[in-house]
Formats: C-alpha cells, structure tokens, sequence
C-alpha cells in the first residue's frame, strides 16, 4: 500500500470514529424528558425564594416561563429579522429570543467564509458591483420568506440592499446566500422585498428618484428627468434563482415609492406601494429652498400606488417595453394605457402599507396622521371600472379618495407599520407614541374598525411582526416589536446601543411584553416569523465535494487519496482535503511570482464537523462545512513562510490541524 494511501485511510478512520462520538452524544432535541411539574404545583421550594430574591414581580414569573426553553428543545418559530446596516440577516429563535444565525448577505463575515477569497461568493458578491465599484456594505430593510398560495413554504428568503437598490437570494437548505441583483435603473430601492403569492415575482418599489439609470441630470430637472420605479423580479424555484432577463420594471412618477405589499386571495395579481415627497422637494436649503424634510410634508395627501402586475407581465410578453440599461421597462404612458397602474390619495407621508389575510383590505399608516385608513379593494376594482379618476401631473390615474377609502382607525402618533394575527385583530406600531396599538380588523361595516387598546414599547418601534403574521393564515401568539432605541434598558456599553427588541404575549387574549432581546450587531427593520418545522435545513451537504452557490457536485471535488499539486507554467492548483484533525497536502511549496489556485474539500459528513481555514497575510478566511468544496485565488507576491491551519476548534488536535505555504524568492 502507497504511503499516501496508508496515511489517508488512517485519518478516514480516525474522523469516522470521531464522529461515531459526537453522533452518539449528540441527538439534538432533549430526548430524556424528565418528569414535567403537574399543574397542581409542585415546584421546587425555592423557586419562590429565588424570585423574591431577584425582585420578581407575578408578571416577571409568568414571562421567564414562557419564554425560558429547557437546554436541547427547539424554539417553535424562526424569526428572518433584517440586519440593517450591517448588510445582513439574523435568525432568532422565538420565544427564546437567542439569536440562532447570522447569515451574511452584503456584507463580508469572515466567521463565515463569507467575502474572504472563497471565489464563488466573491464572484456572487460582485454581480451586486455598480459601475465598476466593489460594493461590499448593504443597508438591508425587508426580509420576505418564499410563499405557495400566500402562505410560507420554508424554500427561500429574500431580502433588498436600500444603499444600492439590490435584491440577494438566500436558500434555506443550507441558510447561505445564493445570488445577488443589481437594478440597472435605480440606485436606491425600500419597498423590497416582497413575494406574490406564489413566489412567481420579489417585489422591489425604489426610494429616493433619480434619472433612470441614475445617470446626472440637473435637480432643476427633477420632474421632467427623475423617475421611480417598481420592479418585479421573476423568480425560478427550480433554480432558485432570479431571473433578470424575464424580470421587468414599471416606471413610476417621481414620487418615493415606500413600502409595498402584494394582493393575495381577491387582490392576487395585484400589489400596494405607498409612497411620500408627492411635493417632489429636492431639498437646497442653501438657495433658500425649504429643507427636504418639510418641503416633503407640505401636502395633506401622497399616493398609493396600485398595479397589476399581472397585466403588465402580458404587457410585457406583448412587447410592450423598451429595454433601458438591459432591463424591460414599462413606461408610464403605457402602463396607464394598459390599466397596469393607478394611485390613490392616502394621507399624510404615509409608511407602511399591509394587506389583510383575506386580501380584501389593504391597511395605510400616515406618519403624521394618528389614524390607519383602510382601502376596500372591491371599492378599488369599482373605481377602477367606473373611471372615476382624475389625472395627477404625469398621466396616472388618481382614484377618488371617498371612493375606495373604507375606513379609518384613530390609533395615536407616528403609526408605522401594521401586522395580523389569528383572532381578527391588526396590531400597528405608534412610532412616536412608543406603543402598538391593537385594533379590531372590520368588515363591510365601516363602524365595525375599532381600536382596542394601546401597549407601551420600549422605545420608538418601528416594524413590528407576528407569527406567520402577514401570510393568508396568521398564527397568532407572538407579536415581536422592532424598537429603534433602547436608551436605558441595557446596561451602559458606550453611545452607539443596541436596539431593543421585545416578545409580545399575544396568546389567549393577552397583550404584554415578556421579553427584551439587545440586538447589538444591526439594526433590524423588518422581520418575519415561521413556524421552525417549516424549515428543511441539511445538516450536511448531499455529497461529499458540494459546491454550495451551484448546488451541485463540484467539479473540484477532492476525495481522500486525491490530494495534490499540480504546477502548470507560474500557475500552481492544489487540490486538499480537510478532516479532524488535517489538512492534506500539510506543505505547499510555491514561487514568489505564482497564482495559485487551491481547492479544499471537507470530506466530513458528520453532523457539525466544521473546519475553518485562514491563511495569515493573505485576507483569507473561508468555511468548510460537511462536504463543502471551496476554492480560492492567489498570487503570491511576498516570499516568506506562511501557516494556514483551521479556525473552528473541531477536536482534541484542532491547535495541529495546520500547515505551511512556503513561497520561495
Ligand atoms: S422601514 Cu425601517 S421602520 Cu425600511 Cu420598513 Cu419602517
Ligand atoms: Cu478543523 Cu479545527
């Protein structure tokens, strides 16, 4: 037997044993369940003591075991929250609160490969590039999980860079992100994402207008030059990927296009975007113009923005739309001609615009109005049908307010965003009130929309969710609220803080806050709640030697016993394999002057047998997990001695499980 061989059943051997060990201690789930306490009492005696000790009040009690979950059990829901700023997306487990994952997204994470020389995701991350610039931040606001007939399918999530208006695809096998768009026509983009009912498109409204293609044109210009936009980008489940060139756009008046919800049940087929600054300020406080935040307020009314993405879809099949920066775009003129897009007044610098399970109603806040108003859809299909209309500055049809309001709630200041549950209420977040407000979700009976009563949050929410809250079939249970300061809640770490996030008790007809969760990595906008066993997760890749953004076997795939170096001119390819506690080959001879090219396969299939990989003086951190194959690029410009050794702590020769790139001069 070749020594090479020998050596590598050897470690075959060794990495099979240990992983029998972790196996064995490793079920997951608690699978002993000790004797529950009985409902007649009998807890420990001290428990009492303990709270009186800790200065627990009866509501303290009830909250810490209603959230409080026993080591080994599994939280019931997932929440997708959004990262912010931070370019990336965090799972949290509820009721817990603990957060489970941190997916990268826009941003590079270097725990977990993500940015750091793995080539693929390097390549992933530049199709997110704009004119040429490595764009490597994000500012992440609208997680939308895949939906089949308006409901979660626990396949995909997807979530919008605002900085750069992009749109990235995660996969939820294996949680990482697969893809990521840039819109050819807009630079900023909030109102995304959200999914028709069936996934078929991820809704994407732009924000601030620019000249299509943002390319320069005078501000003076602004109504005759800058556009909004809607885009509907397809989606292949298959695939699992967006499909750019059967995606399109719909162009819009340059008013900013805010958030939007899709039409499910009566209003498929249909999406809501609302929109603010129908002033259409531009700002210039230095010529004396007023500054864009009142010149933004002025009017008493912005607009809702309906389309049918239907139609245009036809529209566009049909040819109707001119190809801008590679992108079909429906223009205005034509999108109004082919009944593709309609506004309606809503008031007064509206946020959040939320369609009820039923998809009969859909629920606008004005930020400076303390009501929501509630649109009919039936009454929108009427005016629609009935031409009763007028036309705003650009051609589109205005509907008649009276006409296609329904209702409106009086709820408090600065209402935001608003949310269902299971027992036909809506709950809207008071962003200046510090408060949600939970309200009776009506019928045809515009009297029958009533607010109930008012919780307090800690402080300024702005999103808030609820368990499967926004699909056609609401849970229920759990309300989270996103707060966007915490002040004095937490304990004093400096002056940039975390935000607060807080577990609301919505169950049996409660309505209180049992939980404060700092969420010091990120300030999340929106979220989205799903039941965990929704979630197909792997544990390990399907074959040894997966290359996980293909989701495939890799062509690179490296098994045990084909280790190697291969030098063709300057450029030198290795092939390596990872197991506990080796990489192999342990020493990489090259030359100053290289390119190196160097695959590593982790040939574990055991349940969390992770190794990590980074290689001092060369910026590169990459994560192999079971059955992962990952390639990275180099050229080699300094000689010197360089270690590259694995970074999870995978066994007991975890600290060995190193080697040496030699480049001589
Ligand atoms: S936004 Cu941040 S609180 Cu981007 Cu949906 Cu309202
Ligand atoms: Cu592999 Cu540590």
């Amino acid at each position: 037997m070749k020594p090479a061989l020998k050596r590598t059943l050897m470690i075959g051997l060794l990495a099979l044993l240990l992983a029998g060990l972790i196996a064995g201690c490793n079920r997951g789930r608690r699978d002993e369940t000790p004797e529950p306490v009985s409902a007649e009492g009998d807890l420990p005696a001290n428990a009492l003591q303990i709270a009186a000790e800790r200065g627990l009040t009866p509501d303290d009690i009830n909250a810490a075991l209603k959230t409080f979950m026993p080591s080994g059990q599994w939280d019931e829901y997932l929440m997708f929250a959004s990262g912010g700023h931070s370019g990336n997306m965090m799972v949290i487990g509820i009721p817990s609160m603990r957060i489970l994952k941190h997916i990268a997204v826009f941003t590079p994470e270097a725990w977990q490969g993500y940015g750091f020389g793995a080539r693929d995701i390097e390549e992933m991350l530049d199709a997110g590039n704009v004119n040429g610039v490595k764009i490597r931040m994000g500012d992440t606001h609208h997680p939308a999980l895949s939906e089949t007939e308006g409901d979660y399918d626990g396949q995909y999530v997807f979530i919008n860079d605002k900085a750069s208006a992009r749109v990235a695809v995660i996969d939820l096998r294996d949680f990482e992100t697969k893809q990521i768009v840039k819109d050819p026509n807009i630079i900023s983009n909030h109102g995304s994402t959200f999914v028709t009912p069936n996934t078929e498109y991820v809704v994407q409204g732009a924000q601030y207008a620019t000249p299509l293609g943002w390319e320069y044109a005078p501000i003076e210009e602004y109504e005759e030059k800058y556009r909004g936009l809607i885009t509907l980008w397809k989606f292949n489940r298959e695939t699992g990927r967006i499909v750019p060139e059967e995606s399109f756009s719909i162009e819009a008046p340059p008013y900013w296009q805010d958030l939007c919800d899709a039409g499910k049940l009566v209003s498929d087929g249909w999406a809501f975007c609302n929109s603010f600054n129908t002033e259409m300020a531009t700002g210039g406080i230095e010529d004396g113009n007023p500054p864009i935040e009142a010149g933004a307020s002025q009017r008493d009314m912005d607009y809702l923005h309906i389309f049918n993405w239907q139609r245009a879809e036809a529209a566009v099949k049909a040819g109707k739309a001119e190809m801008i920066n590679g992108m079909a775009v429906l223009r205005m003129p034509v999108a109004v001609e082919e009944g593709v897009l309609y506004l309606a007044p809503e008031p007064k610098s509206p946020h959040g615009a939320d369609v009820t399970p039923d998809g009969k109603y859909i629920v606008v806040s004005g930020k400076l109005d303390p009501h929501v108003t509630i649109y009919a859809f039936d009454k929108i299909e009427q005016a629609i049908a009935g031409g009763n209309w007028e036309l705003d500055p650009f051609g589109v049809p205005v509907l008649n307010y009276d006409a296609v309001k329904h209702a409106q709630i009086e709820l408090g200041l600065g209402p935001l965003h608003s949310i269902f549950d299971d027992q036909g209420f809506g709950y809207t977040s008071l962003f200046l009130d510090s408060a949600v407000a939970k309200w009776k979700v009506g019928d045809e009976d515009p009297e029958s929309w009533q607010m109930v009563e008012k919780l307090p949050v800690q402080y300024n929410i702005g999103h808030l969710t609820a368990a499967e809250g926004d699909t056609v079939s609401p849970d229920g249970k759990y309300v989270v609220v996103l707060n966007k300061w915490s002040v004095d809640r937490f304990a004093p770490v400096g002056p940039l803080l975390p935000q607060n996030i807080q577990l609301v008790d919505i169950s049996d007809g409660n309505f209180k806050v049992i939980y404060d969760m700092a969420m010091g990595i990120g300030e999340p906008h929106n979220a989205q709640i799903i039941k965990t066993d929704k979630i197909n997760a792997w544990t390990a890749y399907p074959e040894v030697g997966w290359d996980p953004i293909k989701q495939e076997k890799s062509e690179y795939a490296t098994l045990p016993g084909e280790e190697r170096i291969e030098r063709n001119g300057n450029t030198v390819e290795i092939f390596m394999t990872s197991v506990r506690s080796h990489f192999t080959p342990e020493r990489v001879r090259v030359k100053k002057g290289d390119h190196v090219i160097w695959h590593i396969t982790n040939i574990e299939t055991a349940h969390d047998a992770t190794h990590g990989f980074q290689l001092g003086g060369h910026n590169i951190s990459l994560s192999l997990e079971p059955g992962e194959t990952v390639t990275f690029e180099l050229d080699v410009s300094n000689d010197g001695t360089y270690a590259y050794y694995c970074t999870e702590f995978c066994s007991a020769l975890h600290l060995e499980m190193m080697g040496y790139l030699l480049v001589e001069p």
